[in-house]
């Protein structure tokens, strides 16, 4: 039997009758253990977890396995704010309020906030973009990408999936040509200034770590410094057996405890202990850009919204998109509480429509007369001041709001059905901010700044009619959309999509249209390589992978890939027809093809294209 929550506390002592009672197995193997194990043990046993010890055998059976335990509670300890004993302290107050239906919102009333809602392409665009390409050398980007995606079923790391399968760069690439995009963008706006270097953080965890290095080191860090990379692992928690908060042994091995993911929030304790946040205000950061492993068009965003910061000089700046109601994404919400207080936070997409039921909102999470939720959601893109990011985080050691959810055997809520631990959310740092911190969020339209790859071919297919399906489909399709409708706007004809069914989710196939970043980071950079009178016809596929090539009366019916090194200035113009790629259906279900390409439910079918390759400086006309 499991101990109580009260077993050896307080009358515990090392070498008195206490510690034999409340724990015999472990007395007996003390022997074995270093002072700090004892240390250790005498934390487990204050909070309750004698039971871990109870199947433990005499000296001389297991002793390295024994050892072994305690370096995994030495380790569990020390990655945790406040140890173990606040974890454990900490689980039994939100499981007590679990177990008794507390309402986390209670006291408080929600209601839409308003925030800066931006127009692609109007001056305000504009203008936001050139501020936030001047404020980017002051940046450091945190991505994070610990978790293993297990909604996607997808096998490999989700860094390491085709962000588009026209040129098949990988999402860790793109994300890094992108920084370095906006690293040449910024220093050239601020020419006279030392060139900088921005840092490049990612988060992982077991599940991710050596598999992102190993991605980096073999594709040498897809052409960033190496040491302007830094990767942060994360570590997992505890699990929690019962309502006392027993650790839960580990059903492989009595001598582990079993573990398990605590969430993005974990970020900002890592940053913290990692020092970096200090290193990068003393060297004049100002900014640090969170984002998440799997969308493909974040890039867009950030330019603007990162001059939103700047300008209205938010020290939370989180980047939000129209919400179709019971989407799974959080909702940004007013909470106004019953003494007055008010924050703007994301309330995560399983809360929401309890919340809005709760405070008289009767249908709870559903659209408004446009269409959408009118709760803006949460693309989890944080913008965050350093100076006021690292006071907060002095005063919290970077621990952010935890939340338990464990899932009871029945109504009386007395046992799980399987074991469960703290989870915490990075976007709920602001929970802790004093009132008058300046916390605001970005409105972008999908379009540009949204197309996760988070859910399978199946769990897609099933989604609400009409809500997005965030999957691999619906993700590189939205970058052919979202590169075609940004062409649209500089004045090139791209016809209209056609609609098609791939892995039982109909989308809009787009001319597959795509550029390097280096090709274009913001608005004005599209406009400034693009003249005369363009044409793109929807069964037409373009890779643009060089900095300086200029779209000049093109009339593209068929396959153009150009590639270019930086001097090399390319026109591409001219009536260029050929049979181009064909795209061919593939089932989901379908093993003699690759995951990459099942989960898409499409590939290419290379017929014909018109590819030219420039390996030296010079100026040179593209003419078919
Ligand atoms: N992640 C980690 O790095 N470590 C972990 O322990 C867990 C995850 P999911 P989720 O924009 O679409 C979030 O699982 O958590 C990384 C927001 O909470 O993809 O269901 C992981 O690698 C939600 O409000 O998403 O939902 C990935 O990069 C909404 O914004 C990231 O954390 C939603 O994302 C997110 O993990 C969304």
């Amino acid at each position: 039997m499991a101990s109580t929550a009260a077993d050896g506390i307080s009358k515990l002592s090392i070498n008195g009758d206490e510690w034999a009672s409340s724990a015999p197995n472990l007395r007996s193997n003390l022997s074995l253990l270093s002072p700090q194990q004892v240390e250790l043990a005498k934390i487990l046993l204050e909070a309750g977890q004698s039971h871990l010890f109870q199947q433990w055998p005499q000296p001389g059976v297991d002793d390295n396995e024994k050892r072994a335990f305690f370096d995994q509670v030495a380790k569990l300890n020390s990655s945790y704010p406040g140890g173990l004993a606040s974890y454990i302290k900490t689980a039994r107050e939100l499981l007590a309020d679990s177990k008794a239906g507390k309402n986390p919102y209670d006291g408080f009333t929600p209601s839409v906030p308003s925030g800066e809602n931006l127009t692609y392409g109007d001056e305000s665009f504009v203008k936001f973009e050139e501020a936030g390409i001047r404020e980017a050398r002051k940046a450091a980007f945190v991505l994070v990408a610990g978790g293993l995606g297990e909604r996607l079923g997808y096998n490999g790391i989700k860094v390491a999936l085709p962000h588009e399968t026209t040129t098949g760069t990988c999402f860790l690439q793109h994300y890094i040509e992108s920084v370095l995009a906006l690293q040449e963008a910024s220093c050239k706006l601020s020419q006279g200034e030392s060139p900088v270097d921005i840092p490049f953080i990612i988060m992982t965890s077991d599940d991710t770590h050596s598999r992102t290095a190993e991605l980096l080191e073999s594709n040498a860090y897809f052409g960033m410094k190496p040491t302007q990379v830094k990767l942060l692992k994360q570590e997992k928690v505890a699990c929690l057996e019962d309502n006392d908060a027993h650790l839960a042994v580990d059903p492989h091995n009595k001598y582990r405890i079993q573990t398990k993911p605590h969430g993005h929030g974990d970020v900002h304790s890592l940053l913290y202990s990692s020092g970096l946040l200090k290193v990068w205000h003393a060297a004049g950061l100002r900014w640090v850009l969170f984002f998440q492993d799997t969308n493909g068009l974040l890039f867009k965003a950030i330019p603007a919204s990162l001059g939103v910061s700047a300008t209205k000089q938010y020290n939370v700046n989180s980047l939000a998109v129209p919400r179709k109601a019971k989407e799974a994404i959080g909702g940004i919400t007013k909470l106004t509480h019953k003494d007055g207080r008010t924050m703007v936070i994301n309330v995560e997409y399983n809360q929401l429509d309890p919340l809005l039921r709760a405070s008289g909102h009767s249908d709870g999470d559903v659209n408004c007369e446009t269409g959408y939720s009118p709760f803006p959601g949460n693309i989890n893109q944080l913008i965050i001041e350093i100076g006021p990011y690292i006071e907060e985080l002095q005063k919290t050691g970077g621990a952010i709001k935890e939340f338990v959810n464990p899932k009871y055997k029945d109504a009386t809520k007395t046992a799980f059905k399987s074991s469960t631990r703290l989870e915490c959310m990075m976007q709920d740092y602001p929970k802790t901010l004093p009132p008058s911190a300046n916390v605001g969020f970005t409105v972008m339209d999908v379009w540009l700044a949204y197309a996760p790859v988070k859910n399978n071919p199946e769990d897609a297919s099933k989604v609400p009619e009409g809500n997005p399906y965030h999957s691999a489909t619906s993700g590189e399709m939205a970058i052919y959309k979202a590169h075609s409708l940004i062409l649209r706007k500089v004045g090139v004809k791209v016809d209209d999509p056609i609609h098609q069914v791939f892995n039982g989710q109909e989308v809009e196939v787009w001319p597959r249209v795509v550029w390097k970043p280096k090709w274009a980071i913001t608005f004005s950079d599209v406009k400034s390589k693009v003249s005369g009178s363009n044409s793109i016809s929807q069964r037409s596929t373009m890779a643009l992978k060089g900095r300086n090539i200029i779209l000049e009366d093109l009339s593209l019916d068929g396959a153009l890939v150009v590639d270019a090194v930086d001097n090399a200035k390319v026109k591409a113009g001219g009536s260029i027809d050929n049979k181009g790629w064909v795209i061919e259906t593939v089932d989901y279900k379908d093993s003699s093809v690759g995951e990459e390409v099942r989960i898409r439910g499409f590939r290419f079918n290379k017929v014909e294209q018109l590819e030219k390759i420039y390996d030296e400086a010079g100026e040179f006309c593209l003419n078919p």
